[in-house]
């Protein structure tokens, strides 16, 4: 149901015999554990989902920058401030080996940027979302990096080569984010009243847009099919989300706080019957859908951020394109001297 809204051109998946020779030879690659790289032909496809989930990919880790570095000024320490100072640097690093990645594949950054600053493009929904308090850095270290990196783990195993050595180096920072975060909430939890307060709170809001960072339903997910078949996402929405709750949900038990679901509860009995997972309530997809379609707390603020910058620096692109062009014209002239 909800597939249909939103703008997506996912197809079918090709059987075998509907496949051209090139096609099929592609596929048994893909199955054989091939890595593919850029100058190798890849069905039109293959490209475009790539550039559609790696662009989306980097997008993410550039905005994702915004909800933090508004904290930066405020974090209570000077360590702390420049903890999450490296942190929002760090995702900016993301962000431009992703773009690298993404480039291989034949689109301009110009292009990206331009599929971003004009709402075409998507970028995590979860940087739609305010962070009121200090509490809220420590539940995006601890929840969205820890989110982010169940789902990019995996994908170090990605088909396509470019992007899967871009998410060696991103996991293993992103796993120091997600302990950075949960350090803050240990401190938070086991400080006053007040803090532990602003923990929970933080937690509270956090705990289902988290959820929703690995996209809809399986029965909603329009790309899962053939993206897995293609080995461009290695595991289910639905896969990674269980995976999620099933590790984080001791976390919050350690750090005496309290998941905002009633339904929670361990599937299992002593003799290994059962899921061997939690039960959990599914997140509002209503809400979730209003978010990736542009109708989200922080949409309007974070884009606007994003384009603000983007026309604020433009004289600063103009100097490195004429400084490089004079680069250029110098040598010639050395060369020739
Ligand atoms: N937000 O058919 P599916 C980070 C869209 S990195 C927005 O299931 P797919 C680091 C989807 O694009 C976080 N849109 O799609 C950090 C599609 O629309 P389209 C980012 C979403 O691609 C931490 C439609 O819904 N990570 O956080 C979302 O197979 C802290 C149908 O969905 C990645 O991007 C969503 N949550 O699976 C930075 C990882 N979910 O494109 C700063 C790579 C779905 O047809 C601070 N990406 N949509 O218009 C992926 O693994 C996949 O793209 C999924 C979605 C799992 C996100």
């Amino acid at each position: 149901m909800y597939a249909q809204m939103v703008k997506t051109d996912g197809t079918g998946i090709k059987s075998s015999e509907q496949m051209t020779p090139e096609e099929r030879a592609f596929q048994e690659r893909i199955d054989a554990d091939s890595r593919i790289e850029p100058k190798e032909w890849m069905p039109a496809g293959y490209r475009k989902t790539l550039i559609r989930q790696i662009s989306q990919h980097a997008h993410s880790e550039i905005v994702g920058q915004l909800p933090e570095s508004n904290w930066v000024t405020r974090a209570p320490t000077l360590e702390r401030k420049a903890i999450l100072l490296a942190k929002v640097q760090d995702e900016a690093g993301h962000g431009l080996y992703l773009y690298c990645a993404a480039e291989t594949l034949g689109i301009s950054r110009d292009e990206m940027f331009e599929q971003l600053h004009s709402g075409r493009a998507k970028y995590s929904s979860i940087f739609n979302y305010p962070t009121l308090s200090w509490a809220d850095i420590g539940t995006v270290g601890w929840l969205v990096d820890g989110a982010a990196i169940m789902n990019q783990v995996p994908l170090q195993r990605t088909s396509y080569g470019p992007y899967a050595r871009a998410m060696v180096r991103i996991c293993k920072e992103e796993s120091f984010h997600q302990r950075q975060g949960f350090h803050i909430m240990m401190q938070m939890a086991k400080g006053t009243e007040a803090q532990r307060r602003m923990a929970q709170d933080a937690l509270d809001r956090f705990w289902y847009p988290a959820l929703m960072m690995f996209g809809p339903s399986d029965a909603d997910s329009v790309h899962s099919a053939q993206s897995m078949a293609w080995k461009i996402k290695i595991d289910t929405n639905d896969g990674l989300r269980q995976k999620f709750v099933d590790q984080t949900v001791p976390q919050a038990e350690y750090l005496g706080l309290t998941v905002p679901d009633d339904k929670l509860a361990w599937n299992a009995d002593k003799f290994g019957e059962g899921k061997g997972g939690y039960d959990f309530s599914e997140p509002d997809w209503d809400e979730f859908f209003a978010v990736i379609s542009g109708d989200g707390p922080c949409n309007a603020e974070r884009l606007g951020a994003r384009v603000k910058a983007w026309e604020e620096g433009a004289w600063y692109r103009e100097g490195l394109m004429a400084n490089a062009a004079k680069q250029a014209d110098r040598q010639p002239a050395q060369a020739a001297a």
